[in-house]
């Protein structure tokens, strides 16, 4: 049986919710198989939300891993490519660590790039009329870490991994920040595993940055 991780985090920040973990809960609530789905809501803690992804990791032996935060500030949906090994947090997490200047894994490579089909998974979402773009930063927080973990366990080949950050959901967006509906960015993760489960090769495109 194949089994899919999908995995968001809970509040942070001061924020009342975090659309990541929202949206995960309404995947799973719809999702039709046929492979297994497992998800979680992983604390905004650098040591607990590695601990938990570990867990879950070793415990259920998933073939594809996403992984999903809040990027608040982002206008769309952003499949991460890279994880770079470093841990700069510029506010405390929920336990109230606040690493700066480490690695996320002191024998680790400088960083490690998505496993997953990130520009096949992009052009579906985009496709389906939600914004999407490949993003090169996944920032050097909580999220970045968590990446950086799933694919630092990467070791035994079959499994494919990555991480999209989602905007503000609009039904809880602070005044004036970029949002999209919680349904539209719940349909969005939905693309994304679909995409990852249905995708061998990935498709070839430009999607890099000037700067
Ligand atoms: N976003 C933060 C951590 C948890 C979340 O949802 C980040 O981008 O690192």
């Amino acid at each position: 049986m194949t089994t899919v991780l999908l995995t968001g985090f809970e509040p942070f920040a001061g924020d009342a919710t975090n659309p990541s973990g929202d949206a995960v809960r309404r995947v799973a609530d719809h999702w039709e198989g046929p492979e297994q789905l497992v998800t979680a809501v992983l604390p905004v803690e650098f040591g607990g939300a590695r601990h938990r992804l570990l867990e879950l990791i070793a415990t259920h032996d998933p073939d594809v891993v996403i992984a999903t935060g809040l990027a608040g500030g982002r206008i769309g949906i952003s499949v991460e490519r890279v994880a770079i090994n470093l841990m700069d947090a510029r506010i405390p997490d929920n336990a109230g660590d606040q690493p700066v200047d480490v690695p996320s894994s002191p024998d680790g490579p400088a960083a490690h790039f998505a496993t997953l089909p990130v520009k096949a998974i992009t052009a579906a979402i985009a496709d389906a009329g939600i914004p999407a773009a490949v993003s090169h930063s996944a920032g050097t927080f909580v999220c970045n870490h968590a990446m950086f973990t799933a694919l630092d366990v990467n070791g035994s080949g079959h499994r494919r991994a990555g991480f999209i950050h989602v905007p503000f959901a609009a039904e809880h967006a602070p005044q004036g920040q970029p949002a999209l509906p919680l349904a539209d960015i719940t349909e969005a993760l939905r693309i994304a595993l679909r995409t990852a489960l249905d995708t061998d090769v990935d498709t070839s495109y430009a999607a890099g940055t000037i700067a």
